[in-house]
């Protein structure tokens, strides 16, 4: 059950999907303060009270014992102690033996979440602004929590199938010729491959919708080519567009007046990467239809997939804030600088870029009222990626679109899925990533993944191999770093055929991976999900925190240290190991429920499959077009007849019929030939 209370005059944030009338009465489990404008919800926390959700934040899966603020901000060189990363998810789920509920804020202001921090024993929920609508969500099971959020705020988005393969990306490619010699590195070296992404490089001058004449003399017929070979274009879009008068984009949006205002009604200014830009106020209508049809080009084109990038909105620096800049600093210039004073200088600069004071600068209009951007902040990246879905379905309403943004909200699950921003080549950032990933699934977001490999700093060959062990199983799995940073490419390692032999596993898995994202998402389901959810009863898993289920049968559990050659792993019910070198070289061992020490090396990894959940192996191919998805081996620790449901719809329609493509398959361990493993059935499977 959901019951919803409403504080203030909340603006239409788009987050939810199935009104439902507000409750007059006290909100339940909480005690109500305000001060000032703030509304303050205190709860205490029992010893053994779990938090799940937050979506993308930093720390472990249990959010408990820390302070996060939903204020989406770009955060290069984020650490444990960063409060605030690129998407606000504001949905935390209370687990305990004696309670279990969630809460929602539906409030597109800066949120804090002391979640046992001040106090270990108690969690404080304060709304900066007070104008929200909050969510009690009740139901007796954690999924069945996940399930009911879903069904408020609307079905997660479905990529199209070749968003499934493996995409390589790096800040710096700027013409057909470097793109071309990636792509030709990977076929030349059987290293499967979906699509490359192009980073602002590709542009004249980073101006959005622009593409370099001479890097790019015919994008059209470059990308056909490219598709011949069963590979993809994604191009990046940042948020904001230069404000220069002759520039297309910038004439257009001035023509309507799709720009954020200054209270004085001038258009709002700020630097980012092409100069001095506009923001488009992405929270009108008749702005996202202006600004989902400057697509158009690149989607004539033959672009299939973007990124969206820079919309929480990051700003370098404003002329505003540059001069506060210097005069606070000046005022020091005639006397003696003492050391505080240094800090004070020192402060008064690194403080500019993505300042306060800058949010606090410009206005939106929403529902004909001026609104203040810093009211409303956290709605700025979903209702880009809203406006970019908006316009890929007004060009072909048939056809599925890739998109992840780096800037989110909830609501923006159901239009684009993101990737977890800037992270570092750090075995801490592999971490991160997944403990982030239950939480992203949790607020809607299933379609996302990290930068494999890290962003910035410079990776090296194990971490890499890590990294892609963990993508072998995150939708997106994408390989992508900084500018300056050491080549990440998995050619440029003398490990690489390990590297290969592993993305080679994602391309076997592809099949049975896309079912399981697919059923996940039709059925308002997570596919990656905290033990807890499975095994809500068991002391242990409920507090494991570097493991993940997925999909309905499956676990995870990644190598995550440096120089390690194995690992523990805790099994909550007996299960099949599945110890990945390659596609075709792989170990099956049957484990029982307890903790069993793993070993590991740099070349495996593993899966672990429920009893009576049949895994199913094709034969792989070098793309997710390519592959040859007809011959399966299908593996499962039973003894009985087992079914499995496998989703093989086209992969492009957006309106996918679930019945008609889904392949029923039963298996009966009694008619498999006789399996080198006791306990285990094998057998190959032609559709
Ligand atoms: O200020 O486009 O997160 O993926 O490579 C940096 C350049 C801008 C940030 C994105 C990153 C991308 C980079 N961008």
């Amino acid at each position: 059950m959901i019951r919803r209370y409403t504080f203030g005059n909340p603006v239409d944030t788009d987050a939810v999907f199935r009104h439902l009338p507000a409750e007059d009465g006290n909100v339940p489990y909480f005690t109500l303060s305000r001060d000032g404008e703030k509304v303050i919800l205190t709860v205490s926390l029992s010893p053994d009270e779990i938090l799940f959700g937050l979506g993308e934040s930093v720390r472990g899966i249990n959010k408990r014992g820390f302070l996060f603020r939903s204020w989406c901000s770009d955060v290069f060189n984020h650490t444990e102690s960063t409060e605030s990363l690129y998407g606000s998810h504001n949905l935390l789920v209370f687990f305990s033996p004696s309670r279990l509920f969630g809460v929602y804020l539906d409030d597109p202001g800066l949120v804090t979440w002391d979640l046992g921090y001040t106090r270990s024993d108690t969690a404080v929920i304060t709304s900066e602004n007070g104008n929200l609508d909050l969510y009690i969500i009740e139901e007796d099971s954690l999924c069945g929590i996940a399930r009911a959020f879903r069904r408020l705020t609307g079905r997660s988005y479905l990529p199209p199938r070749w968003a499934f393969g493996y995409i390589q990306s790096r800040w710096g490619y700027a013409s057909e010729q470097e793109i071309r010699a990636v792509t030709e590195e990977h076929r030349k070296r059987h290293i499967p491959l979906d699509a490359v992404c192009m980073d602002i490089d590709y542009m004249v001058d980073f101006r959005n919708f622009t593409w370099k004449p001479d890097a790019f003399p015919d994008l059209k017929k470059f990308s056909a080519e490219l598709k011949e070979d069963h590979l993809r274009l994604v191009p990046i879009i940042d948020a904001g567009i230069p404000a220069s008068p002759g520039e297309p984009a910038y004439d257009s949006g001035k023509a309507c007046g799709a720009f954020c205002k200054k209270e004085d009604g001038s258009d709002f200014v700020a630097a980012v990467w092409p100069g001095r830009c506009v923001f488009p106020d992405f929270l009108r209508a008749d702005v996202r239809t202006w600004f989902g049809d400057l697509y158009r080009p690149l989607l004539e084109a033959g672009i299939e997939g973007f990124w969206n990038d820079m919309n929480e909105p990051a700003l370098f620096f404003t002329d505003e804030g540059i001069s506060d800049a210097f005069s606070r600093a000046g005022q020091f210039r005639d006397g003696q600088v003492e050391y505080e004073t240094m800090w004070f200088i020192k402060d008064a600069f690194n403080g500019i870029a993505n300042n306060m004071a800058d949010y606090r600068r410009f206005y939106h209009t929403v529902e004909g009222r001026s609104v203040r951007h810093d009211r409303v902040h956290n709605l700025y990246g979903a209702h880009m990626t809203r406006a970019s879905a908006e316009g890929f379905r007004r060009f072909d309403p048939d056809r599925r679109f890739l998109l992840f943004s780096r800037s989110s909200f909830i609501g923006a699950h159901r239009n684009g899925g993101l990737w977890q921003g800037d992270n570092f080549s750090w075995w801490s950032h592999l971490k991160m990533a997944l403990q982030m990933l239950p939480n992203l699934n949790l607020c809607g977001f299933l379609y996302s993944g990290c930068d494999l490999g890290g962003f910035g700093c410079n990776v090296t060959e194990d971490l890499l191999e890590r990294f892609l062990q963990l993508g072998v199983f995150t939708p997106l799995m994408r390989n992508h770093s900084a500018l300056h940073t050491r080549e990440q490419e998995i050619y440029r390692f003398s490990t690489w055929e390990i590297m290969r032999d592993t993305v080679s596993v994602r391309y076997a898995l592809l099949p049975f991976l896309y079912s399981e994202f697919m059923k996940a998402a039709l059925t308002d389901g997570m596919y990656f999900r905290p033990l807890a959810f499975d095994y809500p009863a068991d002391a242990r898993a409920v507090r494991v925190e570097d493991q993940l289920m997925l999909g309905e049968g499956c676990m995870i559990a990644p190598v995550l240290e440096q120089n390690a050659v194995g690992r523990y792993v805790y099994l909550p019910e007996d299960m099949l190991m599945v110890r990945f070198r390659s596609a075709s070289d792989y170990d099956l061992i049957p484990l029982d429920k307890g903790d069993h020490r793993i070993s590991l090396g740099l070349n495996e990894f593993p899966l672990f499959m429920k009893k009576d959940h049949p895994l199913l192996i094709c034969a792989g191919g070098e793309s997710s077009e390519t592959l040859d998805d007809r011959h399966f081996t299908v593996l499962c620790r039973t003894d009985r007849p087992v079914g499995y449901d496998l989703y093989r719809d086209d992969g492009t329609d957006p309106r996918p019929d679930l019945s008609a493509s889904l392949t029923h398959m039963t298996f009966d361990p009694s008619q498999a030939p006789a399996s080198r493993v006791p306990g285990v059935a094998i057998s190959s499977v032609l559709l």
